[in-house]
């Protein structure tokens, strides 16, 4: 086991969703860290490319060792600070652990918020209804199964697991574009309506000291705002 006294981390960021998701699992595992900010406005420095050759945020130094993809830089840091997030593979249930949360990442990615990015680059109000409609039964069919024994947290723990801080950055941003009006409030009622335990999940992921620590709700409402006028304008080449 990788002992925080031993390592020194620093995380490329700009704060935005994917980094999010690296920030809640240091702050769970209560690991020290710099952070070096990357202004995604500008090309990229070629420092940077040295570091992501993708040009990517967020990338992670961890002891000299770089590592990229949010997804896998959570998971490493899971691995090497066992906790509460996740279990060891060893471990009785591990593996099955691991293979529910897995399921349950890539099912709110490709099956649910994928419906809601496609909602804010649609180029029509009648083609974000579509997704927003999507983006309902995503939510029913797929999540709300997999969220009936939360407690509030997945798989009925009652801290966050590796599977909110893979998803709480996207939770956290829903329940502030239907705060802010950005998405229609009919999307918050037919959640609560047709996918209560999803919807409680998501308002208590969204309160969690983790996920709230460096989300700025102002600086994200307007960014989507900018997103949909800019996707919605008929002059848009999107
Ligand atoms: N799959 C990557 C995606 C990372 C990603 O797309 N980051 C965006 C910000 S959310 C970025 O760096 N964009 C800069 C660009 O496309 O130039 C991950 O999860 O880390």
């Amino acid at each position: 086991m990788a002992s925080s006294m031993d390592n020194k981390i620093t995380l490329y960021t700009c704060h935005i969703v994917r980094a999010h998701r690296v920030y809640i699992v240091l702050s769970e595992l209560g690991l020290p860290f710099e952070e070096a900010e990357i202004d995604l406005s500008l090309p990229r420095d070629p420092s940077y490319l040295e570091i992501n050759p993708r040009g990517l945020v967020p990338s992670l130094k961890y002891n000299g060792e770089i590592l990229t993809e949010s997804a896998i830089i959570a998971q490493f840091l899971a691995d090497a600070h066992p906790s509460h997030l996740v279990l060891p593979s060893n471990a009785p249930d591990g593996a099955l652990q691991r293979a529910r949360i897995g399921f349950f990442v890539d099912a709110s990615i490709s099956k649910v918020v994928a419906n809601l990015m496609a909602f804010i680059g649609a180029k029509t109000d009648a083609e974000g209804a579509a997704h927003i409609e999507a983006y309902i039964e995503g939510v029913v069919k797929e999540l709300e199964p997999l969220l009936k024994d939360a407690k509030p947290f997945f798989g009925g723990s009652d801290k966050l697991t590796l599977a909110e801080a893979l998803t709480g950055s996207f939770a956290i941003r829903l329940l502030a574009l239907f705060k802010t009006g950005v998405i229609p409030s009919s999307l918050e009622t037919q959640l609560k309506e047709k996918a209560p335990a999803f919807y409680t999940w998501a308002v208590a992921v969204s309160a969690h000291p983790s996920v709230t620590g460096i989300f700025n709700e102002k600086a994200v409402v307007d960014f989507y705002k900018g997103q949909i006028e800019k996707h919605r304008s008929p002059d848009s080449e999107h």
